[in-house]
């Protein structure tokens, strides 16, 4: 007797203890509650169409009469139903881009809507996107560009009051808005007024963001505002739509000038990929890229826009970055979203929706190693599965690496990972992997850093098991997550990419994940019993590399093949007094070496030792320029470097339309040590370009 009630004191005292467990205290800088609105938003689109888009430019100079400006059919609805079919929560409008024509008929200047034959001068763009928002349940944000290159006043300080009163009729009549958008490309030359000349601002002091964002935070106190430095939310530094594969949430911008304020455009933006652990900001980063080449509609890109599955990428490598998408959308001179677009970012949105759909960990009994207080109700793993961004499985203080086993009961394939800690109590975790119960024992599928409010790991292909484990392996303090997901991603079989590093190290990935890789480097075609890729190998001798992926059963994608030389790891360029000819043979097809013509010399290259030379390769620049493209040349080999005798002459036909890799054969297969390749002729210009010269060996 009195042993029970001794027992149930020490259970009731123990429930109690629990129960008065504190809540974990929180770690570094937090997000605001508008910070964590912008955050759950996840994925908008920034929507570009303007006078750039009647100028078929991507920067008006400023110039464009009023009456450029005359779409056919602009449609507002169906230009927010496209982002809506995407899966995108919002958009952001361009209501003036770098041009200075205003979409709303604004009292600032005349050059604006109101004084186009849009609707007769009754038009007005800003507030039918608005409209459309608000019937379609989309929240709507505004970027009003600072530079403008239509302005007189541009650059004086009579500016700053136009572009105040700009925000100011924009905050006042189009909200509420979720963002505030402001880019940092700041001064140069325009025609402000018909002065026609470059005029240049101190960018850290020109607008006085402090009070300007002043405005923004009394007049749209919802707004999450967006710069190179924030104060919000951080611009990734690219317009690829990647944030690093690790990316805090937090953010110490650096100015580029040392010792200035760090400001829009002045900025190393750069570091905005990462962040900064530990940062001293909470900034988030928002990845934008355009969903076509450019951001304004050009015809000429018609058929080139980024495929659904790129954008998938896109995703992973953004909100699953803890980051949020930004994708920009261009509606053409009608005033539409072109069809093929539409179509895109349709399929997007349902492949979005069927990847997540199923949460596999959902049901699974989940086991962890700590639970804070023991208190289940509050801090269980229960949490990890209920879709609520903020309750969480938390641990005791001093628990720091914690583990979670979760036991499906049966074998689930997934290929998708999510991980998502509860940002009210801070960016704690620094490390986890994840574990499979394979072949009776755990192996290690997954690692990842930086987490935060959302962490998606695709596996590069299928995983399936009954167990799963999570392992936090590093965090300072202790844990607060509050999602665990498995996913799999719908049946895409995408043809495997083959690329290696100039060391030699062959990767294949495929844009979606697939059952299984196969591949061979025998020349021979893949099939399902040649090796399943697993990790990055070797082939610093060259040879064909053939990959196919496989799904369910014998289902299969086409065969991609690629063939490489030996590494050009201990070649050199002989007697080059100038370094940069090393570019000719970096294995990278970014850089090009430039040889002043004539080069009757040529670029002569050092194999290092004596290789069986059965074709010579030229890749011409890749920047789309083409000065310097090579379309004649000779080709000679030697095994001194003295005595050099002619291999081949010849035409590279069509490179100026089609700049594909030249692979040129040889009659015979030779051997030495040195080749020398002379560009005879250029297609303009007065250097020849080289980006990569090599050889196939036999
Ligand atoms: C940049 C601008 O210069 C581009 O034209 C585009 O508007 C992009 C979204 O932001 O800063």
């Amino acid at each position: 007797m009195i042993k029970r009630l001794t027992l149930s004191a020490q259970l009731l005292l123990a429930t109690g203890l629990a129960f008065s467990q504190p809540a974990p205290k929180p770690y570094g800088v937090l997000p605001s509650a508008r910070q964590i609105k912008w955050q759950e938003t996840e994925m908008y689109c920034i929507v570009h169409f303007s006078m750039a888009t009647f100028d078929d430019k991507e920067w008006g100079y400023g110039d464009e009469p009023n009456s450029m400006f005359n779409p056919s059919s602009f449609n507002a609805l169906q230009i927010v139903s496209a982002a809506k079919a995407g899966g995108f929560k919002g958009i952001v409008v361009v209501a003036k881009h770098h041009d200075g024509f205003c979409l709303w008929p604004t009292k600032t200047t005349a050059h604006n809507i109101s004084q186009s034959p849009y609707k007769n001068g009754k038009g007005d763009v800003v507030k039918e996107y608005q409209e459309a928002c608000k019937q379609l349940n989309m929240k709507l944000g505004l970027y009003c560009s600072p530079w403008d290159r239509n302005n007189a006043n541009y650059g004086k300080p009579e500016y700053l009051q136009i572009y105040r009163a700009q925000l100011k009729e924009l905050y006042s009549n189009y909200g509420p808005l979720f963002m505030s958008w402001h880019d940092g490309a700041n001064g140069g030359d325009g025609f402000y007024g018909g002065a026609r000349e470059t005029r240049k601002i101190d960018r850290t002091t020109y607008y006085d963001w402090k009070n300007t964002w002043g405005i923004t935070r009394s007049m749209q106190p919802t707004a999450a505002i967006f710069g190179d430095a924030g104060p919000d939310v951080r611009w990734v530094g690219n317009e690829e739509g990647n944030a690093g594969e690790t990316s805090w949430e937090t953010y110490t911008p650096e100015p580029s000038v040392p010792g200035q304020q760090p400001s829009n455009g002045e900025v190393k933006y750069w570091l905005g990929v990462e962040g900064t652990r530990n940062g001293k900001y909470w900034m988030p980063a928002e990845c934008d890229v355009p969903l076509r080449n450019g951001w304004f509609y050009h015809e000429a890109q018609d058929g080139q826009s980024k495929s659904a599955y790129k954008l998938l990428d896109l995703y992973y490598k953004s909100v699953g970055r803890a980051a949020c998408l930004d994708l920009g959308l261009s509606p053409n001179k009608k005033g539409l979203i072109a069809a093929e677009d539409q179509q895109i970012l349709k399929e997007f949105g349902q492949i979005l929706k069927q990847t997540f759909a199923v949460n596999l960990a959902k049901g699974a009994t989940l086991t962890a190693s700590n639970v804070r207080g023991k208190n289940q109700a509050q801090y269980g793993v229960n949490h990890l599965t209920d879709n609520d961004r903020y309750s969480y499985w938390a641990t005791d203080d001093k628990v720091t690496e914690p583990q979670l086993v979760i036991d499906m009961h049966k074998p689930n394939t997934f290929n998708v990972i999510r991980l998502r800690e509860n940002i009210k109590l801070g960016q704690r975790i620094e490390g986890v992997a994840v574990d499979a119960w394979q072949n009776n024992k755990w192996e290690t599928i997954a690692t990842a850093t930086s987490i935060g409010a959302n962490r998606l790991i695709r596996l590069p292909q299928n995983i399936t098991a009954a167990k799963v484990r999570l392992r936090i392996t590093a965090a300072p303090v202790s844990i607060a997550l509050s999602d665990f997901g498995l996913f799999k991603e719908p049946v895409h079989l995408s043809v495997p990419q083959i690329s290696r590093t100039a060391a030699g190290e062959v990767s294949l990935a495929t844009e979606a994940p697939v059952r299984s890789i196969h591949y061979t480097t025998d020349g021979q075609a893949p099939t399902l019993s040649s090796p399943v890729y697993q990790h990055p190998f070797m082939l610093p001798v060259g040879g064909t590399v053939k990959a196919i992926s496989y799904e369910s059963g014998d289902k299969h994608s086409e065969i991609k093949s690629v063939q490489f030389g030996p590494v050009k790891v201990g070649w050199h360029i002989v007697g080059a007094d100038d370094k940069s000819l090393a570019k000719a043979i970096d294995d990278d097809v970014n850089t090009f070496a430039e040889l002043s013509l004539p080069a009757t010399e040529g670029l002569i290259v050092d194999m290092g030792q004596t290789t069986t030379i059965k074709q010579f390769t030229y890749q011409s620049r890749t920047d789309k320029h083409t000065d310097g493209m090579v379309d004649a040349y000779e080709f000679y080999y030697s095994a001194d470097g003295t005595n050099w005798t002619k291999a081949a002459s010849g035409e590279f036909a069509n490179i100026k339309s089609n700049p594909v890799l030249q692979v040129v054969s040889l009659s015979a297969p030779l051997s030495a040590r040195y080749f020398k390749f002379i560009p005879k002729h250029i297609i303009q210009g007065n250097k020849a370009e080289i980006a990569e010269i090599g050889i196939i060996a036999l």
